[in-house]
């Protein structure tokens, strides 16, 4: 009693409820048209999933289960006076809809580093990986490696009622989100140093403990960075490539060792989280091709400019659904402006956001050109000294992994069915119009 798990048990029959109710009352309406453009044009603007975690709305941005970041920033428990939220704590938030108290996320501490190990094969596995196989694949290969493992497949093996589907999917999840930062420090310190990782140290917090495993453990600016960072990466509504992937693959059943490792393959592309690496690599690639740290206005200018005309994008602008600058940007343009202000990679950064939306305004068909996530990720990272880009999108999935595997448990509670929607051919849309 007390515990997440409690907690998501007694929230499960009003849950249900809610849906069934929503069924009946609404389950014939029309949530919108769809058109041909739709179709084609990668299903943008489709209501058509069902996502409790978070919604995004065009203009404000992300809400985690109702609360803005700055919201969040004050009310979710922290681990330092007056410092970031933790992933812990909006773990529960995600899961129950709930803000727990500093009590409850110290559960989660808790249950967390009691789940984090991982078995000595999977080690090997990431051991044998040679260092240019990207890390994200890295991840997604020991993921799938620690499938075996799973409690959800070997009940469903054993035969258990659907109804009880939700608990294996719990244990499963909550296992993957514990070892996650053991198996991502783990390709980091073989990919870029000697192999060796310490241990999990119980009475730390899951970012403390994924900064340590790193090498960072000095490093308290870095930690409470990872703990904004793991924070504002949970969630983004369903429709985007990871979460969308994630819950697709659930709703076949897959475990959610194979769901979300799904998911993060998505994740590792460049116009999702990939874009994080991407940043970065073209900012020094700016200031190398310049030669000079501190690019002026008019030389910003006509590298964006040189990018668009070669026929490529300026990683980190543009959004599918956001119309403004998002808010997940801000918070970290808050954080740089608290700790780092004079770094010189900031204020490249800042520049580009007043630089960029000018030139893709001017291009005159990018949607939104103002930065999103990516655009600001990298260079706190270097600020602290974590300057393989590389492996940024490892860090994007660890904190992805909690939303959309909260989102897996209630998928799997409410009885979701295998997602399936209509496929249509040219020659079928044709037959429809042209009667
Ligand atoms: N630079 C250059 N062109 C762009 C950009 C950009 N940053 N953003 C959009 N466009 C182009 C886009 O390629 C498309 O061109 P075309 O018609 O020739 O195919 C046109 O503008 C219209 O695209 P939109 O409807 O504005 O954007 P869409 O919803 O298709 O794509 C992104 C959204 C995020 C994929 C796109 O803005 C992009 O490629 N951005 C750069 C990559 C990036 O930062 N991705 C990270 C997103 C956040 N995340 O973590 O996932
Ligand atoms: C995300 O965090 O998933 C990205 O901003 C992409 C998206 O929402 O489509």
């Amino acid at each position: 009693a007390g515990s997440l798990k409690a907690r998501v048990a007694e929230l499960i029959p009003e849950k249900r409820n809610e849906l069934k109710e929503i069924k009946t009352k609404y389950g014939n309406k029309s949530l919108g048209e769809v058109t041909v453009d739709m179709a084609i044009g990668g299903m943008r603007g489709i209501k058509g999933l069902l996502w409790d975690t978070s919604i995004l709305d065009a203009d404000e941005g992300i809400r985690f289960r109702g609360y803005t970041i700055p919201e969040l920033q004050e009310k979710l428990p922290a681990t330092i006076e007056g410092g970031e939220p933790t992933p812990e704590a909006i773990l529960w938030l995600l899961i129950t809809g709930e803000v727990p108290t500093a009590a409850q996320a110290r559960s989660i501490t808790d249950d967390l580093s009691s789940r984090a190990t991982i078995p000595e094969f999977v080690e090997e596995i990431l051991d044998r990986c040679p260092r240019d196989l990207h890390p994200m694949s890295q991840l997604s290969l020991a993921l799938n490696a620690l499938q075996r493992d799973s409690i959800f497949a070997k009940a469903y093996a054993d035969g258990i009622n659907k109804a009880n589907y939700w608990d294996p999917t719990y244990e499963d999840s909550m296992n993957v989100i514990a070892k996650l930062p053991l198996i991502a420090a783990k390709i980091y310190r073989n990919v870029y140093k000697d192999g060796k990782m310490g241990a999990i140290d119980p009475k730390a917090d899951y970012s403390q403990n994924f900064a340590n495993l790193l090498g960072f453990s000095d490093n308290q600016g870095f930690t409470e960075l990872l703990r904004l960072y793991l924070v504002i990466h949970t969630d983004h509504e369903g429709g985007n490539v990871s979460a969308h992937t994630t819950h697709l693959v659930g709703s076949a059943l897959s475990d959610p060792y194979l769901s979300l490792a799904a998911g993060l393959n998505g994740l590792a592309g460049p116009l999702h989280g990939l874009a994080n690496q991407e940043v970065l690599r073209w900012i020094l690639a700016m200031n190398e091709k310049l030669g000079v740290d501190h690019p002026t206005r008019e030389q910003i200018l006509n590298y964006c400019k040189e990018t668009l005309a070669s026929g490529r994008v300026i990683p980190g602008f543009g959004h599918a659904v956001l119309r403004k600058t998002d808010p997940r940007y801000i918070a970290q343009r808050e954080f740089a402006l608290k700790y780092m202000k004079d770094d010189h990679l900031f204020s490249i950064v800042s520049n580009l956001f007043h630089i960029v939306p000018e030139v893709l305004k001017e291009q005159g068909k990018v949607k939104n050109p103002y930065p999103n996530v990516d655009a600001h990720s990298g260079v706190l990272l270097r600020y602290y000294g974590f300057v393989e880009q590389d492996y940024y999108t490892v860090l994007f999935g660890v904190s992805r992994a909690i939303g959309v595997l909260s989102q897996l448990v209630w998928d799997r509670a409410l009885g979701l069915p295998i997602e399936r929607p209509k496929s249509m051919t040219m020659a079928s849309i044709r037959q429809m119009f042209e009667k």
